[in-house]
């Protein structure tokens, strides 16, 4: 009897029937975005990422002009989509590259967030109909040089002068900086921390691009230097004080990457399942080897387990149930998982792995980034732990 072949295969997204769990909305900004990145992205982005150079501004408004940036958000120019169909986006952006992906969570959830969650309505209106459209980008700094994890730290000081606010600080590893049109920055004042919208061309403003990066390197990072900054009292984001503020908008970003994570991980197990089709290595394709199918049957579990669990939290986001310690679930667990599937097809293509004629080395480089911005992974395993059992570990 001949072995049984299937004559064609699932892929995983097929194997889950994840179609089945999507509206027809869904289905369709899935589709729009994954060909925005098969044509404006997938071509162009090994170069972008050898060069370490990133059209930031053109493809902001390519974004803009198929309403991508801030498309959660209502009014003011903005798309007023669901939590899940953002979800959807971010992962096909992050199938083009984590550094896309990040260019529009730190626009769009980051920046534009802060400013329609805490800003006046003239900062509302000032701002986000231009970000909305890609005219302006934001950057949204919080990390500094000695405080990252714990931005409870931070020392960059806003003083009030008179009826304006003078800043002093350096903010670190901020996306978008450099060619960003406005900063949102957080700063210790006599009050708890406030936010401020700086415009970058303000005098004493300077971003300087971080260029040694070995990840994420079609993305715009940078150093933010605030030397006596002196902004009017309308600069400040009202409705907004205590270190809640920042925090509340990273629940926005980690959303986004919860789903994005799995946007680099599928584009890692598609490849390499077409790679072990075509590979043969001694006498038949390297797919049909038990050992290779035991590495691609773990990562296609793991892959649609993560989107399951990311569809479950965008549910309970459009039902407004979604609490801070449930996107730290999702947002360990879909990074962790991708990068150990992105390592994992890294070993199936063997030395090709390595190189940016394949996209794998490249997103597993992309994902260490992403297993440490929007907080580390040890520090959602403590939310988590917190969650659980009712300690803090974070302080000794
Ligand atoms: P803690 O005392 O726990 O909290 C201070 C106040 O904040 C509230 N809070 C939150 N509110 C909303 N959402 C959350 N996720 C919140 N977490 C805390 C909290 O209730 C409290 O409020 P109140 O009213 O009682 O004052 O703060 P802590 O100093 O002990 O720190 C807790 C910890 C470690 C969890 C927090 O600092 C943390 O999350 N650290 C990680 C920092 C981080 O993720 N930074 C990311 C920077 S942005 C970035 O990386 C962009 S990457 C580019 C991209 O996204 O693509
Ligand atoms: P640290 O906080 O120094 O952590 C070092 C190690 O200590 C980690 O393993 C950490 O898990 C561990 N650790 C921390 N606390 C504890 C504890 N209590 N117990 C045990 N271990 C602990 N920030 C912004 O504000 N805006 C941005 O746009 C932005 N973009 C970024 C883009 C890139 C490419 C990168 C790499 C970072 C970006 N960041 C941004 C900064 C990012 O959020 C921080 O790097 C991250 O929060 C971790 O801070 P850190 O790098 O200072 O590491």
């Amino acid at each position: 009897m001949k072995p049984q072949q299937n004559s064609a295969p699932d892929s995983p997204d097929q194997l889950f029937d994840i179609d089945s769990l999507l509206n027809d909305e869904e289905k369709a900004v899935r589709a729009a975005v994954r060909q925005l990145v098969d044509e404006r992205v997938k071509p162009y982005v090994a170069d972008w990422y050898q060069t370490g150079h990133l059209p930031a501004r053109d493809l902001a408004k390519q974004f803009g002009e198929i309403g991508l940036l801030g498309m959660h958000l209502e009014g003011y120019g903005c798309a007023g989509m669901s939590a899940t169909a953002y979800g959807l986006a971010c992962l096909e952006l992050e199938a083009g590259d984590s550094g896309i992906r990040s260019l529009v969570s730190v626009q769009g959830s980051l920046a534009m967030h802060a400013i329609h969650a805490y800003g006046s309505e003239d900062q509302r209106t000032e701002w986000l109909p231009k970000m909305a459209t890609g005219e302006a980008i934001g950057c949204f700094g919080l990390t500094e040089p000695d405080h990252g994890s714990d931005p409870a730290g931070m020392r960059t000081l806003a003083k009030r002068e008179g009826d304006d606010w003078v800043l002093n600080g350096t903010k670190m590893w901020i996306t978008n900086g450099s060619v960003a049109d406005v900063a949102v920055v957080w700063a210790r004042t006599d009050d708890g921390v406030r936010g401020f919208l700086v415009p970058t061309s303000t005098f004493g403003f300077t971003a300087n691009e971080i260029t040694t990066k070995m990840s994420l390197r079609a993305s715009v990072t940078s150093e933010l230097v605030l030397s006596g900054v002196r902004l009017p009292e309308s600069a400040v984001l009202p409705n907004v004080r205590g270190l809640g503020g920042p925090l509340s908008c990273l629940n926005e970003a980690r959303f986004g990457i919860l789903f994005g994570a799995l946007g680099a991980a599928r584009d890692c197990l598609t490849t390499t399942i077409a790679y072990t089709q075509d590979r043969r290595i001694f006498d038949k394709p390297l797919a049909a080897y038990q050992a290779t199918q035991l590495k691609l049957a773990d990562m296609t579990v793991a892959l649609g387990n993560g989107m399951l669990l990311a569809l479950h939290l965008g549910r309970l986001k459009d039902a407004h149930q979604l609490r801070p310690e449930q996107v730290s679930l999702g947002k360990l667990n879909n990074v962790r998982e991708s990068i150990a599937i992105a390592r994992q097809c890294r070993t199936l293509l063997g030395a090709n792995g390595i190189t940016l004629e394949y996209p794998i080395m490249r997103h597993a480089n992309n994902l260490e980034s992403v297993l440490t911005y929007e907080g580390t992974s040890e520090v959602h395993q403590m939310i988590i732990g917190q969650a659980v059992t009712g300690h803090s570990a974070f302080r000794g």
